[in-house]
């Protein structure tokens, strides 16, 4: 057996299989990504299920999180705003961590980039963006809650006043149940009537179309898809 076959036993890569939408291989090179960030603390052998937790400061500086978009690529959506830090890194990785403060076990580190990966479904994608926007963690995008993204997101370029009118527009056009907040089922209908809003906003580097959205209805421009 050669070092790669000994960092889990088949036991364990089957269920990271069944857990992930991930091969055996892309596993292991997600492992070894993992342990790259500090090979001093990540052992080589995952069988006896080592009690180790990597610091956000590690998590947050990779590229995938790090850039909106990464370096070398181009995002279509926001070509003017583009090459900047991604405003929700840390909140993407407080939402995947365990201790929910964003410091990542291996199981933490795997299930992220398992639903940040193109073959995640839909469904799975909005849970998480919808985790993601509901800061307070009560169950509901409520207009705090989307101060906060548009703040994050248009780095507090809005006025208070636009800031008020774009939640409450975002607000009127989502909540199906009229009770002032997004529910996961109003925010999972908010997405099916923009089907490119998803896959490109739960994109981290792709995170910034929801700005262009929001910015749109700030400057009154009717944007149907949202
Ligand atoms: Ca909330
Ligand atoms: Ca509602």
């Amino acid at each position: 057996m050669g070092n790669k076959q000994t960092i889990f036993t088949p036991l364990q890569l089957d269920a990271y299989q069944d857990c992930t939408f991930f091969t055996r291989k892309e596993i292991l090179r997600l492992f070894h990504r993992y342990r790259d960030l500090a090979p001093q603390l990540v052992p080589l052998d995952y069988t006896n299920k080592p009690d180790v937790k990597l610091p956000y400061e590690l998590i947050g500086s990779m590229p995938e999180l790090k850039a909106c978009p990464p370096s070398g690529r181009t995002c279509h959506e926001c070509p003017s705003i583009i090459n900047h830090d991604n405003p929700f890194r840390q909140r993407i990785a407080e939402v995947f961590s365990e201790d929910g403060e964003g410091n990542m076990t291996l199981d933490d580190f795997l299930d992220m980039f398992s639903v940040l990966s193109e073959m995640a479904p839909r469904d799975l994608k909005a849970y998480y963006a919808f985790k993601i926007y509901d800061f307070n963690n009560d169950g509901y995008i409520c207009t705090s809650d989307l101060e906060k993204t548009l703040n994050k997101l248009t780095r507090n370029e809005l006025t208070e006043e636009e800031v008020r009118m774009v939640c409450e527009k975002v607000i009127d056009e989502a909540d199906l149940d009229n009770d002032g907040r997004l529910s996961l089922e109003d925010f999972q209908h908010m997405i099916i009537r923009a089907p490119d809003f998803l896959r490109l906003e739960l994109h981290p580097q792709c995170v910034l179309r929801l700005t262009e959205v929001l910015h749109q209805t700030a400057q009154g421009v009717v944007y149907r898809t949202l």
